[in-house]
């Protein structure tokens, strides 16, 4: 089964919207596999948007990502990471529809309010720089066909 990272970034914690984000994830049936709530440092934030660096809201980025406590957790499903990406929605937040999460929530590309892994190749990077193999936590669905 495919997994894949997210991060809820600092203002979704400010907004009191933790919840309302998980709640989408679960709801479309991903698996919750690791979960933490915690404030990163710019080590790890630097070499988790090591690719944007040099670009002009690299520093901007690492700021807002810094500013507070995240939730990052690890979900799971067939196909977790374009599922993910799906309900989060585009980049440019101009360019989110109603429905998905930055479409909903965010009125600002630099504040776009969550991460979500890209491709599984960088999902695997990240999962490891943000959890350690026994903060997951594998649990099986009983009788439930349809995730
Ligand atoms: P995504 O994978 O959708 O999070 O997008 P990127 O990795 O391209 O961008 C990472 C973060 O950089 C975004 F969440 C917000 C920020 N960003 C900007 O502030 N301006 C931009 O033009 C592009 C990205």
């Amino acid at each position: 089964m495919e997994r894949t990272l997210v991060i809820l970034k600092p203002g979704v914690l400010q907004r009191r919207i933790a919840g309302e984000v998980l709640s989408r994830f679960e709801r479309k049936g991903l698996k919750i596999v690791a979960l933490r709530l915690r404030g990163l440092d710019r080590a790890t934030v630097e070499a988790h948007y090591r690719e944007h660096r040099g670009k002009d809201f690299y520093e901007k980025l690492l700021e807002y990502t810094l500013s507070g406590p995240v939730i990052t957790a690890i979900l799971e499903g067939e196909n977790a990471v374009s599922l993910v990406r799906h309900l989060v929605g585009p980049t440019d937040v101009r360019e989110s529809p109603p429905g998905t999460i930055r479409g909903d929530y965010a009125a600002r590309t630099r504040l776009n309010i969550v991460h979500a892994s890209d491709s599984p190749a960088s999902a695997e990077r990240e999962i490891a720089l943000f959890f350690e193999p026994q903060d997951i936590v594998e649990w099986r669905d009983d009788n439930v066909s349809w995730y």
